[in-house]
């Protein structure tokens, strides 16, 4: 891995519990935040991206011995899924942690070690609810009775999550979360883009105003829970497994020995807000390192209105969704859909809709222009010689002037009007500017209808030239429109977008944020654009549904 730097822009995901093969919500993670990172990649931005699995704990060793398989063996086939789901997803990380390589175990030895040093570690008795579904203690006044649906007993559950919880009680380590409270809050007074939405900041803000924080339990008996890095010097103890996962943040960039740690953004569901806005930046101050740099949340996916659950049947495949249409109609619709603070629903439907959507609009665009009665190698060549503007002036047509000169200005604009969309995860807004302009290029076609403007021998010289000019014109216009477009589209449809500069013959180099301006690139467009032999583009018939 090549060393990082102080600039480097660090996105993360969390790191995804081993105790089922992963699902569309793992996926949408993945690929917000895999977005926002080949955005910054287009940009030349010095870039890490980092995903992964959380192998330790009572839930995933309980897994395994329910499945009564080794937990280890258990881990590597479940860590493969999701590593075969970033294959497939197009997700192209730097670094898949697991919290069983071994760089992650030496990180946390190492953090354990620095807080107990600093004196925010001690050992007392612990008694409490437990939810092994959820890996957290609740307290009192966050639990209630209920009654068990398969055996009428009543037990009691969380009342945040409805998960079942136990009364446990052990000798443990704590961390001292209470002598953060204060600190905490100014730091989110003073940071008060720290949390995204807005939303979620107010509800951590509220939080550390009105409850206060009690000491956290971070380790367990090591007869309950064998699954888990040991704690540093006591063997009868293996560490929580939030203790031991939110470090994995630090094992990818090299701590404890890299020289220098850029400050990660972390991506995160909105049901680990409490772990990433609360526990995890008092534990780096315990450990006298640096706050992330932000925390973005986003809401859940669900399935009919409800909450995909795998008992009741309703949770989305990924992978088996990419093998039925591909990975990038996948991506396209839930970006298309994204917004931060709300959930979504899936639905194949929309899906199919969206997908139609997107080859109409700039697949028939792009067929419309190489039309075979066009030149788009001399409107190229044309381009290369003399400015879009001071061929228009040439043809003494103002409106047609005023059109072309619209376009160009809003596909310039786009580079600039979408970055901070995307830096900021909000993936549909960016989506919604780039698929605006479709049917204003598509206005070209419609509106001058280049096909007409035929070159007639009785034609005189002026006119001749007038025509194949204004053809050349609108020709370039849209192709080239079309070309910054699909580069600015890589990062939401990298397989699409890539098939479909091919097709154009857009040069690999080329195809960076530099580019993305109309007139910044004539050397492609030279043959070959379509399947020999045929009117048709390839990309039309690749498209469609397998
Ligand atoms: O919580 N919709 O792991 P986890 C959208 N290991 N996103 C969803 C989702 C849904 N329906 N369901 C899950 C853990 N997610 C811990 C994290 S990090 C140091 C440790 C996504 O397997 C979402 O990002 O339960 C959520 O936060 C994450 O998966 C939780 O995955």
């Amino acid at each position: 891995m090549k060393p990082l730097n102080l600039k480097t822009i660090y996105t993360t995901t969390p790191i995804f519990y081993v105790n089922a093969k992963p699902h569309l919500g793992h996926f949408y993670s993945m690929t917000l935040a895999d977005v926002r990172n080949r955005w910054c990649k287009l940009n030349k931005k010095d870039t890490f991206f980092t995903t992964g699995t959380d192998e330790h704990g009572l839930k995933v060793q309980n897994a395994a011995q329910a499945a009564n398989v080794d937990p280890k063996l258990f881990c590597d086939n479940l860590a493969a899924k999701f590593k075969e789901l970033a294959v497939v997803g197009n997700i192209k990380y730097n670094r898949f942690i697991r919290t069983t390589d071994p760089d992650h175990y030496a990180a946390v030895n190492h953090f354990w070690n620095v807080v107990n040093k600093n004196n925010f570690i001690y050992k007392g008795r612990h008694s409490g609810w437990y939810s092994v579904s959820d890996e957290t203690f609740y307290a009192e006044t966050d639990i209630e009775e209920s009654t068990d649906e398969k055996t009428g007993e009543k037990i009691m559950i969380s009342k945040e999550t409805s998960s079942t919880v136990l009364y446990q009680s052990e000798d443990n380590y704590f961390f001292r979360l209470s002598a953060f409270q204060k600190q905490l809050l100014q730091y989110l007074k003073e940071n008060p883009d720290f949390i995204q939405p807005r939303k979620y900041y107010d509800f951590i803000v509220n939080e550390l105003e009105t409850r206060e924080l009690t000491d956290l339990s971070i380790s367990r008996l090591s007869s309950r829970l064998q699954w888990g890095i040991p704690v540093p010097n006591d063997d009868s103890q293996r560490i929580y497994v939030w203790f031991d996962a939110l470090i994995n943040y630090l094992t990818s960039e090299g701590y404890p020995t890299a020289a220098e740690m850029p400050r990660p953004t972390h991506l995160i569901g909105k049901d680990i807000i409490k772990f990433h806005c609360i526990y995890w930046p008092a534990f780096l101050l315990a450990a006298g390192l640096q706050m992330p740099k932000q925390v973005f949340i986003h809401g859940h996916w669900l399935m009919g209105g409800r909450k995909m659950s795998k008992s009741r049947g309703n949770v989305a495949d990924p992978i088996e969704i990419a093998d039925r249409y591909d990975a990038d109609s996948l991506r396209l619709f839930m970006m298309r859909y994204s917004v931060l603070d709300t959930d979504g629903d899936y639905n194949e439907e929309r899906l199919n809709t969206l997908r139609s959507e997107f080859i109409d609009k700039f697949c028939n665009l792009m067929m419309r222009s190489l039309s075979k009665n066009f030149k788009i190698e001399r409107a190229l060549e044309r381009l290369q010689h003399e400015s879009l503007e001071s061929l228009c002036s040439k043809l003494d047509e103002p409106q047609f002037q005023k059109s072309l000169e619209s376009i160009r200005k809003d596909i310039n604009c786009l580079k600039i009007d979408i970055d901070d969309d995307i830096t900021n995860f909000n993936m549909h807004k960016a989506l919604s500017k780039i698929f605006s302009t479709a049917p204003m290029i598509n206005g070209l076609f419609d509106s001058y209808e280049p096909w007409t403007l035929k070159v007639k021998s009785s034609d005189a010289e002026n006119d001749k030239e007038s025509k194949t000019l204004k053809q050349d014109l609108i020709i370039f216009t849209a192709l080239d429109s079309l070309r910054v477009i699909l580069i600015l589209l890589e990062p939401f449809i990298p397989q699409y977008s890539a098939l479909l500069l091919d097709r154009l013959r857009v040069d690999k180099e080329k195809r960076t944020i530099d580019y993305a301006e109309i007139g910044k690139d004539l050397t492609y467009g030279k043959d070959a654009i379509f399947k020999k032999g045929s009117t048709v583009p390839l990309a039309k018939i690749e498209f469609s549904q397998k």
